[in-house]
C-alpha cells in the first residue's frame, strides 16, 4: 500500500522537463537574458550584468514552473562557435532567437544567421520565438519595426536568389518559409531591466506544453 501511494504521489507531482535553446549573434544579450530569468524565477539570483562576459561554449539554467521544468541552454554567438548550435537542435523543445534591436548595423548579419536557423530541418516543428532585445534603449527598433525589417530582408534575398538562380528555386520551400514567417511570434524585451521577460517565459511554457500534446496526438505545431 505504501509503495502504491508513493507511486501515485510521484505520478501526481512529477514534472516534465523541456529544453530551450537561446541563440543569436554575439552581444545580442542572450546570457543577460538567461541570468535575468534565473533571478526572476529562482531563489538563487543569476549573475548581474557586470559579471557577464562573452560566452565561449554554453551556459545553462533551470527554472521550475507548475508541472514543468524548463532547462535553458544559452549558446555562444561568436561567428567561430555558431557551428555548434545544430548539435542542440535534435533534442530541444523550443528555440529562442535573440536579436539586438539597437544594433542596426548588424541586423543584416542577424537575419542571415536567423535564416539559416529557420531552414534547419531538425527544428521545423519546434516552437520558435524571436526576441527583440534592448527595448530599454531609445535607439532600439520596436517589435513591429523588427518584424518589417526581417520581412524586407527576406524579400530582398528572394529577389536576389531569383535573379541569380539558373533553374529557379523550390516554390514549396518558399511557401513553407513564408508561412513560418507569417506565424512567427516576435516579442520585445529588455534583458537588462527584465521588461517582457516573464511574458516570454509564459509563451515558452504554453508552447512546449501544446507541442507535446500535438506530438502525442500525432499532429504538428
Ligand atoms: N541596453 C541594453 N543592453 C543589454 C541588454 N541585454 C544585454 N545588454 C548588453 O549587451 C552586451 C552583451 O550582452 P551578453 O548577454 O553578454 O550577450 P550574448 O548574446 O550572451 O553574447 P555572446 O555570449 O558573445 O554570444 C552587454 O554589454 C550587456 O549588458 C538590454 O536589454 N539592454
Ligand atoms: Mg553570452
Amino acid at each position: 500500500m505504501y509503495h502504491l501511494l508513493k507511486g501515485l504521489h510521484h505520478y501526481l507531482t512529477r514534472k516534465e522537463e523541456f529544453s530551450v535553446i537561446i541563440i543569436g549573434l554575439d552581444g545580442a544579450g542572450k546570457t543577460t537574458l538567461l541570468e535575468k530569468i534565473k533571478t526572476l524565477y529562482n531563489d538563487v539570483p543569476g549573475l548581474t550584468p557586470d559579471k557577464i562576459g562573452p560566452t565561449v561554449g554554453q551556459n545553462t539554467g533551470k527554472i521550475t514552473l507548475p508541472s514543468t521544468i524548463l532547462q535553458f541552454w544559452d549558446l555562444g554567438g561568436q561567428r567561430g562557435i555558431r557551428n555548434i548550435w545544430h548539435r542542440y537542435f535534435d533534442d530541444c523543445h523550443a528555440v529562442v532567437y535573440v536579436i539586438d534591436a539597437e544594433d542596426r548595423e548588424r541586423l543584416g548579419e542577424g537575419w542571415e544567421v536567423f535564416d539559416s536557423v529557420l531552414s534547419a530541418p531538425q527544428i521545423l516543428g519546434v516552437p520558435l520565438l524571436l526576441l527583440a532585445n534592448k527595448q530599454d534603449s531609445p535607439q532600439s527598433l520596436s517589435v513591429e519595426e523588427i518584424r518589417h525589417d526581417y520581412e524586407d530582408w527576406y524579400q530582398r534575398k528572394l529577389e536576389s536568389t531569383r535573379r541569380h538562380a539558373r533553374y529557379g528555386e523550390d516554390e514549396s520551400e518558399i511557401s513553407a518559409r513564408r508561412q513560418r514567417i507569417a506565424s512567427l511570434d516576435v516579442m520585445g524585451i529588455s534583458a537588462l531591466e527584465g521588461t517582457g521577460v516573464r511574458a516570454a517565459v509564459d509563451w515558452l511554457f504554453i508552447r512546449v506544453q501544446n507541442s507535446r500534446r500535438d506530438t502525442n496526438t500525432g499532429g504538428t505545431t
